[in-house]
């Protein structure tokens, strides 16, 4: 059904979005950003799944960024829409009510980057590469990465990264905050799926209220958003998952959630 991406649901619960273009480092291109919108808006929206994860085909890259070869040759219209699509793409997966993770096995550059900063969780291979090379090409990030990179790691650092086109290596990238966590190229996918698994045995309803929280909370004044927590605090208690999180807990047996 599509040519660029995959998507399956790799156990109960978890769905795996591959960018499938090995031969060009996963590059996102035209046709590649309209398949990922294709897949968030019509089956991501009926799959009952508790967890999505994000990676690249191959060992090499995640995602090597847009498509330079597409892009020299667009029109400035053009080019907005390419940028609309994708920044659609980005505000959505990180909008979705369920966690989205990274799994960040190589290079992800420019708008590869921008993709995994969208997501919730970056997990990656110690052979990754992570950059914004945009200023070597004439352009700047502008897939969400000068915005969401700025909240995420400071507006420093970022400047840093986004001035020099410098790549950081999984190691300096884990110091710096731009993913959480580094493991063995071998194990990468192992660690994605456990991490997937521990989630899905949670609460769906209230890592939805987490996530919607932590989310809209990190744009608001502080008090604002301590009033807000504390008022979606209150709507997650009255929940299914609620009463049965916490009689699980008094019957010493696990919780079974229906994420009502
Ligand atoms: N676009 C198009 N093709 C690419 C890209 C790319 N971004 N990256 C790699 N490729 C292609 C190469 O052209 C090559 O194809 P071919 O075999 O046909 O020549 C194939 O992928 C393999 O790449 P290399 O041979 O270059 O592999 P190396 O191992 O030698 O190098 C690198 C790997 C270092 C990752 C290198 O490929 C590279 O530097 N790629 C470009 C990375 C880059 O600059 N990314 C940012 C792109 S711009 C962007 O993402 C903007 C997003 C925001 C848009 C809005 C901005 C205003």
């Amino acid at each position: 059904m599509y040519e660029n991406i995959s998507y399956e649901i790799v156990k109960e619960g978890v769905g795996l979005l591959k960018i499938n273009r090995e031969k060009v480092l996963n590059v996102m291109s035209l046709e590649t950003v309209k398949e990922i919108k294709s897949l968030i808006e019509s089956k991501l929206q009926k799959e009952d799944i508790k967890a999505l994860i994000v990676t690249g085909a191959g060992s090499k890259a995640f995602v090597a960024g847009a498509d330079i070869k597409q892009m020299k040759e667009m029109s400035r219209p053009e080019f907005r829409d390419y940028c609309e699509i994708s920044h659609g793409n980005l505000n959505k997966l990180q909008d979705m009510e369920i966690p989205v993770i990274a799994a960040v096995n190589g290079y992800a550059l420019g708008g590869g980057c921008e993709l995994a900063v969208a997501c919730d969780i970056r997990i990656a291979s110690d052979n990754a590469k992570l950059g914004f090379p945009e200023v070597k090409l004439g352009i700047f990030p502008c897939w969400g990465g000068s915005q969401r990179t700025s909240r995420l790691i400071g507006p420093g650092k970022l400047k840093e990264l986004i001035f020099t086109g410098e790549m950081v290596d999984a190691e300096e990238a884990l110091k710096i905050g731009l993913v959480d966590k580094v493991v063995k190229q071998e194990d990468l996918m192992n660690e994605v799926f456990s991490m997937a698994e521990k989630i899905c045995l949670n609460s769906s309803l209230a890592i939805g209220f987490a996530k919607e929280v932590i989310n809209s909370g990190s744009e608001m004044e502080l008090k604002e958003a301590l009033r807000m927590e504390l008022n979606q605090g209150v709507e997650c208690f009255d929940s299914e998952d609620r009463v049965e999180g916490m009689s699980a807990f008094l019957e010493k047996r696990e919780a079974n959630f229906s994420g009502k």
